[in-house]
């Protein structure tokens, strides 16, 4: 936005007209010229005490909402009522807002709270309601930001200050980036929310009442719509956010856009399925791996039996892509013992001595799979040693390919160790 002050006092019946506009325009065109259609509004329950707020954003199930220079500068809303579920006094004022699903933490910018000098980039955490300061970041021209996004692709943040024709992408760290500072992908106006789930990315226009979007590696031009709302002259986009939950009902995806002023309230605009979603797109597939002693066994003893667990996660909470199939685990036991057997929550295991290889198939995310091992240790050992990695030939690609192994250590208390 730009900071400025206007005439509000039409906008409650304004914004009410706008629901019945917008949807007479919707059901009026076809089904081909989708993406800008309103779907739906939302006014908020609550106004900021400065009667300012650009940031919004949306974290599968509710909307946030942020308050410049107010004491309370954080809410958390429904966004098919606009009742407030919840609300926060962070930093005094903050300005854009990102959901980041990978961490379930929202990320914010300054919004001239005490102190601010526009660069501040918080990691909020959404029961607490405590943010902490993640880094500053140079060039804001104010005290207020009101462009941010989380890419989930690769744990990086866009973001752009308040009056701003460019762009700043950082990593989650505030390290810039190769492409950080590339001109915004509008013709007039200043780019103000910012959004991106996927390969897109959405940049909004305070003044213009338009969205740009542009291919985020290429910068090539994909699409534009106008967010102009009939029954709300004055509305303009300040922050945006995908959501491509709350009107799945009805096969439709959508960006909200925020305006600025009281009273609080955005509106929805439809947008391609698939090219947004929520909190800087879903978590691929990550499998994660740990092992332990089975808990209550006696102590080890030379020659003597011995069990570990090996537990298998599918960290990612992404529906696309399909899940990975044929998770296998290779676990070796060349410095361990030897086999005894082997059970487990599912799948099969094989004695391919020194290994043990397990498999089974495909793995949901968040769902675990734990394999019991027995081995008989050695009887002149001090200390044995085993390690069990899950996809060891990296036949499943994943978001991190660094946490896929896990090795067991086991102290042998005999005379002469
Ligand atoms: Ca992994
Ligand atoms: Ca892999």
């Amino acid at each position: 936005m730009k900071l400025r002050f206007g005439n509000q006092w039409l906008l409650p019946l304004l914004a009410f007209l706008a629901l019945f506009v917008g949807a007479i325009a919707s059901g009026s065109r076809s089904a081909h010229a989708a993406t800008g259609n309103l779907v739906g509004s939302v006014t908020f329950a609550a106004d900021c005490s400065s009667g300012l707020g650009v940031g919004i954003t949306f974290d599968g199930t509710n909307l946030w909402f942020s308050c410049v220079g107010s004491a309370t500068d954080l809410y958390k809303a429904s966004p098919t009522t606009g009742a407030i579920l919840g609300s926060f006094s962070v930093k005094g004022g903050l300005g854009a807002l990102a959901w980041d699903n990978s961490r379930g933490k929202l990320w914010a910018g300054a919004g001239c709270g005490p102190g601010q000098g526009g660069g501040e980039i918080y990691l909020i955490d959404p029961v607490t309601g405590v943010g902490t300061l993640q880094f500053t970041l140079a060039g804001a021209g104010n005290c207020l930001d009101d462009g941010l996004a989380y890419d989930g692709g690769n744990d990086s943040i866009y973001w752009s200050w308040d009056g701003s024709t460019v762009i700043r992408h950082v990593s989650s760290a505030g390290i810039s980036l190769p492409d950080d500072g590339f001109p915004w992908g509008g013709n007039a106006c200043y780019n103000s929310g910012l959004a991106i789930g996927g390969s897109l990315l959405y940049q909004g226009s305070d003044g213009c009442s338009h969205v740009w979007v542009v291919d985020k590696t290429t910068k090539a031009a994909a699409f534009d719509f106008s967010t102009v709302t009939p029954g709300d002259p004055n509305f303009r986009d300040e922050g945006l956010t995908c959501d491509n939950v709350t009107f799945k009902s009805s096969g439709k995806e959508v960006m909200w856009s925020k305006e600025a002023y009281s009273p609080n309230r955005a509106h929805a605009f439809e947008i391609p399925s698939g090219s947004c979603a929520f909190g800087g797109g879903a978590k691929g597939p990550d499998l994660t791996i740990t092992k332990d002693p089975k808990p209550g066994q006696p102590a080890p003893v030379p020659g003597g039996y011995y069990s570990f667990i090996i537990r298998v996660k599918n960290a990612g909470n992404a529906a696309t892509p399909p899940p990975p199939r044929d998770v296998f685990v290779r676990d070796d036991l060349s410095l361990m013992g030897t086999f005894v057997f082997w059970t487990a929550s599912a799948g099969v295991c094989t004695n391919n001595a020194p290994f043990v290889d397990c498999s089974r198939g495909s793995m949901a995310p968040g769902e675990e799979w734990w394999i019991e091992i027995r081995v008989r240790l050695p009887g002149n050992a001090c200390q044995v040693t085993d390690r069990a990695v899950v996809d060891p030939f990296n036949r499943i690609p994943e978001t991190n390919e660094l946490n896929n192994s896990a090795t067991l250590t086991v102290a042998i208390p005999r005379p002469g160790c």
